[in-house]
């Protein structure tokens, strides 16, 4: 089944940072419950916006969210020596946001993970920076899983993200991504596939409709989970329904149980 990562706890969103400057423990909590509500599988967590702030904050966000979520947490920060300290607070077995091939990350991040579990994102980025083509994209997860089984990282654990980029600058940036996601899927059937998917509308208007039509077009290649807002309805019906359309809903069964709960309506 399809796992939705929550996005909303991050300090790149002017209420959330609002919240944690202020230590506003009750913001907090009330959004991390509406989106285990709304059906989030893991809820990511990112301090990274208040320079000079991440390591505190990340502190106390975990602190806060903790006592409260029934799902585990996906610890976001660019930073190693953040996804370290997060990694030692939390109780239950986290999902890692991210490694990449740029060489100080990867060059950190791998004693770091080395023999832990946990799930881990790998971005398909290296120091030459965005990919250029479906098989610089393939080429990138090879070396991730590669690395990752190495340092003890089953293949079932990593949940590559792509690096979905705006199709306003060029064209051809839909089909590159859908392309190389059936391409990871094939050489290594296990790996999940995951990332951020807002980017593909960026610079065009009514970026939402172009967002969900996206989700069920890369859940289709492949994508088996997205870094979304649980809240929006609407992604998360066009998910549920493509979903079950996918062969991944015995008996229908989710989608019925939405349609009870309110939560898909055409
Ligand atoms: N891949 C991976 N991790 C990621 C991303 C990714 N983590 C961060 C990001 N991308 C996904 N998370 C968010 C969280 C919030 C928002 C977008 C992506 C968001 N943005 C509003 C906007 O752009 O309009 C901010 C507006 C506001 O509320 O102030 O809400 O791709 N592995």
């Amino acid at each position: 089944m399809f796992e939705v990562i929550g996005e909303r706890i991050n300090t790149s969103r002017k209420l959330v940072q609002a919240a944690v400057a202020a230590r506003d423990a009750a913001y907090i909590i009330d959004d991390v419950k509406k989106q285990q509500a709304a059906g989030a599988n893991f809820i990511d967590v990112n301090a990274g916006a208040r320079i000079g702030h991440e390591e505190e904050d990340m502190r106390w966000l975990l602190d806060t969210i903790q006592p409260i979520s029934t799902v585990p947490l996906t610890l976001d920060s660019p930073d190693p020596a953040v996804l370290e300290m997060a990694f030692k607070m939390v109780e239950k077995t986290p999902m890692i946001n991210s490694i990449s091939l740029e060489r100080d990350r990867f060059d950190a991040m791998m004693p770091f993970l080395e023999g832990k579990e946990c799930k881990v994102i790998a971005l398909c980025m290296d120091d030459a920076g965005m990919p250029g083509s479906a098989a610089d994209i393939l080429n990138r997860a090879r070396e991730l899983v590669k690395a990752l089984n190495k340092i003890g990282i089953p293949t079932g654990s990593i949940y590559m993200d792509p690096l979905v980029q705006p199709i306003s600058t060029d064209s051809n940036k839909g089909v590159m991504v859908l392309d190389a996601v059936r391409a990871i899927k094939a050489a290594f059937p296990e790996v999940h596939i995951t990332g951020g998917l807002s980017n593909i509308s960026y610079g065009l208007p009514q970026r939402h409709i172009i967002n969900r039509t996206f989700v069920s077009l890369m859940m289709d290649a492949g994508m088996d989970s997205a870094i979304i807002d649980p809240l929006d309805a609407k992604i998360m019906a066009t998910i549920r329904t493509a979903d079950m359309l996918l062969s991944h809903d015995d008996y229908c069964m989710n989608y019925l149980k939405g349609v009870r709960a309110g939560a898909i309506v055409s």
